[in-house]
Parts: C-alpha cells; structure tokens; sequence
C-alpha cells in the first residue's frame, strides 16, 4: 500500500482508483490559499478562467454547451432491490452497475493529474458532520468545492469514515494531445449512488451537481439514507432566522425546487420596516431532533452555488455585494470591460457582449447571452446577512418549515397545515413547473414532492413515511405551502414577490407566536387580513381558492399517487380523502 496520507483505508482506496483511472500524477489538496490560486493560474493557462478585471479573485468560465445542468436521466441510485430505490428513482442493478462503471473508469485520467479532495459536509469536528473525499481529474471541480465545501488538511487530520467520491470527466490525454477547455462527454454521462456501502461515482460531466458530489449526490442523495437510519433528516431547503421590530427572532427552513427562488428568499432584503433575515443556507439544511424536543437544522455546505440570471440589485441586493469578489461564475455572459453579465443584471444589456458560448452576442439574436442556469460560486461567508449561528454545529431551532414551487394556477400565496401529517401531505404532493436547472422541458408541470424528486437517494414512498413517523413528536414546527408564482388571466404575476415575501414571512412568524389572524378554508389556514397597502396587488387573486380546479388537483395527486402502490402511507392517502371532502367531492 502506498502512503499517500496517514489514513489506512484512504491509502487503500487510492491505490484502488490509481490503479483503475491510471492518472500521471497524483495531488493531495491540502485546501490552502496558495493551492488555490495555483489551481485558478492554471485554469487561466489551460483558457478556462478568464480573470475579471472588476471582482477582486473572480473568474469568468464557460462549459461545453452539452453540460450545462444537473443530468437526472443519467443519474442512478443502485440500491440492491430496485424496490429500494422506488419509482422516482432510475435503478440499476449494483453489481452490472459497478462491472459497467469499472469499464468506463478505466484509463479515464491518463494524461491528467487525481486531485484527492478530503471535504466535510457541516463544520469540521461536529458530531453532526459527514466527511468525504472526491477523487477528480478536474482542477475547475478543485476550485469549486474549496468554494462550496470545508477542504483540505484541516479535514484529512480529523478524518476517520468517509464516503469515497470518484469523478471524472471522462477524457484521457495521449501524451501530445492538446487538453480541450471545457473536456466532458456528451454520450456518457453517469452520476451513481450506491447507496447501501455509502459511494458516489461521476463520469463524464464536469458541471454543478454533477461533478461537485458534496452536494447534491453526498449532502442530499447519500445522507437522505444516513437521516432514514438514524432518524434525522436530510432536505433540499434553505434556512433563515427572522427578526420582528420588537427583536424577537425564530429560524424557518423552506424546500423549494432547483431555480424557484431559494437563494433569493434566503438573502430577502424585507422592505417592511423593522424586519430582519439572516441566512444560515440557501439550499441544504440537515435537521435533527434535539433533547428539548425541538428540530434543529444545519447547512452542511460551506458556499452558495447560485443562479445569475434575474438576479440584480434590486431584486437580491445582498447576492449582488456576495459576488462582489472571490467568486468563480460559470456560463454567464462576459463584458467588453472584462466583467461578468446576466439577463435581469440591467434593464439593458451592455453594449458589447460576449455570450456564454464565447461568442459575440448581440439582442439582434435573440437568444438569452447568459445560460438560463448561469451560476455564481461564492463562499457563504460572503453574505452580508450571514446569521451569527451559521457554523454552530448544534444548529438552530426551526419554527415553521415552508413548502413552495412555481405553480402559475391553483396554489395561493400562502396557507398553514392544519397538523404535521397535513403538513407531509402537501409536501408530498407538491408539484412545479420546471426549470432550467435540470435537463428537460422548461415550464412542464411534474410531480417534485418535497423538491426532493431529483435528491431523494431511497424510496419516495418510505420517505414519507420517515417524515409521517415524527407526526407525534411534540414540539413540531408549523408546515407552510407559498407560490410567488401565481399569473392572472393574462399571464402576469400577481404577486410581486422578492422583498414583498416579508409580508407572507411576518404571518408565518405571527401564526408560530400563537397571533396572526386566520381563515380556515378547505386548503388550511389562510390569512384573515394582511396588510398590502401599497402593494399593486388584488388579494382575491392571490388568496381565491379555485374549488373546481382543486378537484382537479386532488385527482392529479391521486393518480401520484398510486405510482407508489402499496408502499405508499395509508395517512397520506387519509389526508386526500379528508381535503376531497372539504372540497365537497
Ligand atoms: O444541482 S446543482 O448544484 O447543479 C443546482 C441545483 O439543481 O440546485
Ligand atoms: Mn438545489
């Protein structure tokens, strides 16, 4: 065995990966600044980092046109029974999964240096905290999760069991080949989970949720099974502690799916007087049951990786100081003055462009300049609304626990469960418009319950399950739907949305305090008065509860259902029964 670390069973695994990727060399990241900025000299020598002259330490990239989104066709959960991997999950067997992957993993990184990344998800020494380490071939992948995850030496000394994480772009140099800028494969492309020996294998994409495998594959899909054993939960949502004038302060965590809006909620400026929102994460909390009873919820990631586009001084001011420097942004568009542009940035596009592409770009074409699905990689730290609690490894205690998507019909602007097992039915039956985070038609309505749809690393139907046995806890946070989404008739919002969401946040705070005036409706809880003056906005249009169309809905959400069999909770199906009949089916 070669001693590449002081860790015994790292050492063996990298033995294993050399010996199947065959790299010319090997580097151990030892997550320093200076290794970072190597990395970011010789991503600008190799064309992929374009310094900005505006950001202080940032960088301008583009990828291959062919990999600009999270794959979910390609991506696997091969648990040993497909039983276990469910409906919502594209299943292979593990055994011709794993035959298959050795093939494709074979002689991957000739010509290229493994990076050895030792990361941990949550801060470093918590007991709350999960440690991994990702194999690349990839330096962007490097730069990335020094950005997004805690890495380096500080984690390879505390390291004991890991969750090995092999990624490869999936294109071997011969000695004199020219590197391409962005190299990945277009045919094959692979993100697996094994999710019963706890490892993660990615081949041939070298973007966001793909290739960074802290994130959405460890934080989400990996530890959604960690949570289901041990009894805590793992969710894509993001987390913030609000602030009455009177300085009373309570934590919520809202799901949401990919490009609905998370980050900009999480860094919401409220433009009612008094209020304040400080933000712990913007798109994982991990949530654990404390000894008082309560959830208390942590974000195990370390950066945000943040969509551009719409993104702007007036609709996310605090995203726009975060990005001010050391951010890497991917596929946005880049300016003659050497910085950085996005549909949404400026009411005009400035007036020389370079497209995502790489390509000059004019309005004349009529096509975006920046990828929908532009990213920004920022550290968290950043933010200046960060919560003085981010790093705290016990986390913080959550009082409500919000449900939203993008639905431009049927849901209202906000409604509260009337209990838990409620509260897990609309979780379970959320539904969104797609978008462009993920490969597939934009604007389709699919099924997406609990935002969970593309994250959720075992059976959706035993998920529910796990989230309906805390039903007889006793301190529960109160369950939340909200869609900012809401159109009139003539395809206009209704609900301006941004830095108005604080009006629905101050009901939610209220309602969690035991005040805020409601209206009970088939739905649940609706708000009795809320305060919009001011506010351009009709309140039946964003209130009106459509009984015809919630029939429909219900029916929708049945024929879901049944994808489940007989896995599928009996409550849930109770839930169902019992909104039906408020709806007077
Ligand atoms: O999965 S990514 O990290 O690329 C972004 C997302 O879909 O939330
Ligand atoms: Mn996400």
């Amino acid at each position: 065995m070669t001693n590449w670390t002081p860790h015994e069973k790292l050492n063996a695994w990298l033995d294993d990966m050399v010996a199947l990727c065959k790299p010319s060399s090997l580097h151990i990241c030892d997550g320093s600044q200076e290794e970072y900025e190597t990395l970011c000299q010789l991503l600008i020598h190799k064309g992929v980092f374009v310094p900005l002259k505006q950001r202080a330490n940032s960088f301008w990239c583009h990828s291959d046109p062919q990999d600009v989104a999270r794959v979910e066709e390609a991506t696997f959960i091969c648990s040993q029974n497909q039983e276990e991997a469910g409906p919502t999950n594209n299943w292979r067997d593990p055994v011709e999964m794993r035959h298959h992957l050795l093939k494709l993993f074979a002689g991957c990184m000739q010509g290229r240096v493994m990076y050895v990344i030792p990361f941990c998800m949550g801060p470093i020494g918590s007991p709350y905290s999960v440690m991994g380490v990702e194999v690349t071939d990839s330096p962007y992948v490097v730069c990335n999760m020094r950005i997004m995850t805690r890495i380096g030496s500080s984690v390879l000394n505390l390291l004991e069991d890991f969750v090995p994480c092999l990624h490869s772009v999936g294109v071997p140099l011969q000695p004199d080949e020219k590197d391409m800028a962005w190299p990945c494969r277009h045919d094959q492309k692979y993100i697996v989970h094994f999710p019963e020996t706890r490892e993660i294998w990615s081949f041939g994409s070298g973007y966001g949720g793909n290739a960074l495998l802290g994130k959405k594959c460890l934080a989400l899909r990996i530890a959604s099974v960690m949570a289901r054993d041990g009894g805590w939960l793992a969710e894509h949502m993001l987390i913030i502690g609000v602030t009455n004038p009177a300085g009373e302060k309570k934590y919520m965590a809202a799901a949401f799916p990919s490009g609905c809006g998370k980050t900009n909620l999480a860094m919401l400026q409220p433009s009612l007087p008094g209020w304040k929102i400080e933000m712990l994460g913007d798109d994982i909390a991990w949530m654990r049951f404390g000894s008082d009873g309560r959830v208390y919820a942590i974000n195990p990631e370390f950066g945000i990786f943040g969509i551009g586009p719409g993104t702007s001084t007036s609709s996310n001011p605090n995203a726009m100081t975060t990005i001010e420097k050391n951010t890497i942004f991917t596929n946005t568009a880049f300016t003659a003055e050497g910085d950085i542009w996005w549909e949404g940035m400026t009411l005009q596009p400035p007036s020389s462009l370079t497209s995502w592409k790489g390509v000059p770009w004019s309005s004349d074409l009529a096509i975006p300049a920046a990828h929908p699905n532009a990213r920004f990689t920022v550290p968290l730290s950043q933010s200046p609304i960060l919560d003085p609690l981010w790093e705290d490894p016990k986390g913080v205690p959550i009082s409500a626990i919000i449900f939203g998507s993008r639905r431009s019909t049927v849901i209202p602007l906000v409604y509260e469960s009337f209990n838990w097992e409620q509260g897990v039915f609309i979780g379970a039956s959320l539904s969104s418009e797609m978008t462009a985070a993920a490969k597939g038609e934009v604007g389709k309505l699919r099924h997406d319950p609990f935002a969970m749809l593309p994250f959720c690393g075992y059976n959706m139907a035993d998920y529910f399950k796990h989230w309906l046995h805390f039903s007889t806890k006793e301190h529960l946070p109160r369950i939340y739907s909200v869609n900012w989404f809401r159109k009139n008739s003539e395809g206009q919002f209704v609900w301006p949305g941004y830095s108005e969401n604080i009006h629905v946040l101050k009901w939610i705070f209220e309602r969690t305090s035991g005040e805020g005036d409601a209206k009970e409706t088939p739905l649940g809880f609706i708000p009795e008065h809320m305060d919009l003056s001011g506010l351009n906005v009709r309140i039946a249009s964003l209130f009106s509860i459509d009984n015809q169309a919630w029939r429909k809905e219900a029916e929708e959400i049945r024929s879901y259902f049944a994808l489940f069999g007989e896995r599928l909770p009996k409550e849930l199906i109770d839930q169902l029964n019992a909104l039906e009949e408020r709806l007077g089916v």
